[in-house]
């Protein structure tokens, strides 16, 4: 069987993660948005990772108690109850060692969950900082600076040098057990990765909308799912003893 990875959604989810997950060879599984733990809990007992999607800002009492007006003004999308919905759903999958992928809004949801927090809006606290707000989606924005001791850059087989970029917040204070894999040229945060043993990463990138710019796009996707089948078979083998 192949391995089912659960995808977060925004109220309106587009088909791209869940073809990337299907052309990496998984199952994908949108969940319901709600913030309903036994409802929750019951879709993703039958889950072999989870992928956070991208989407709007998430609500300010969960990245940073002292907004600037400015800053505040910045803040779009917000939904408390996906908010909810992610953070629970990430520290689950990290109790049950299951792989986890962040996408955009996802890399920092894995950051927030875990206890790091958010710079609320790059071109209000850096000047200076290159556009990371691009419209299109498809096209290349920035390129990045990997960390070449990474598992992400080894993962990835040193490709993803550049990158779409459609965000406006970013990782500030990394979380616990976390480490930065990539930066873009102006130091922005756009890749982490768990320190320990389990795949737990985050990219501010789509690869999901790079899958025809290059075949390291799709490859994240073909690790992440590798590492859900690997967990799969270990679940598997419990189940049967
Ligand atoms: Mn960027």
């Amino acid at each position: 069987m192949k391995p089912v990875i659960a995808i977060t959604m925004e109220a309106v989810c587009g088909t791209s993660y869940s073809q990337a997950i299907e052309t990496a060879g998984g199952v994908p599984f949108v969940l319901p948005l709600t913030s309903d733990t036994v409802t929750l809990d019951e879709l993703f007992a039958s889950c072999h990772g989870l992928l956070l999607s991208g989407g709007g800002d998430p609500a300010e009492r969960f990245y940073c108690p002292a907004l600037t007006d400015a800053e505040r003004a910045t803040l779009s999308g917000v939904d408390e109850v996906r908010d909810e919905m992610e953070i629970y759903l990430v520290r689950e999958a990290l109790d049950a060692r299951l792989p986890v992928l962040g996408i955009c809004r996802g890399i920092q949801m894995l950051n927030l969950a875990m206890g790091g927090t958010l710079v609320p809006d790059i071109s209000t606290r850096f000047p200076k900082a290159l556009p990371h707000a691009c419209p299109n989606p498809e096209a290349f924005a920035h390129e990045l600076q990997w960390e070449r001791t990474s598992k992400l850059w080894d993962m990835l087989g040193h490709g993803c040098e550049s990158v779409n970029s459609h965000h406006h917040q970013a990782v500030d204070r990394i979380a616990p057990g976390f480490e930065i894999a990539a930066r873009a040229p102006d130091g922005i945060v756009e890749a982490i990765e768990s320190t320990g043993s389990g795949f737990a990463v985050g990219v501010q990138f789509h690869p999901e909308r790079l899958l025809r710019a290059g075949p390291q796009f799709l490859h994240l996707f073909e690790v992440f799912v590798e590492a859900c089948r690997q967990r799969q078979q270990q679940t598997d083998a419990i189940a049967t003893k």
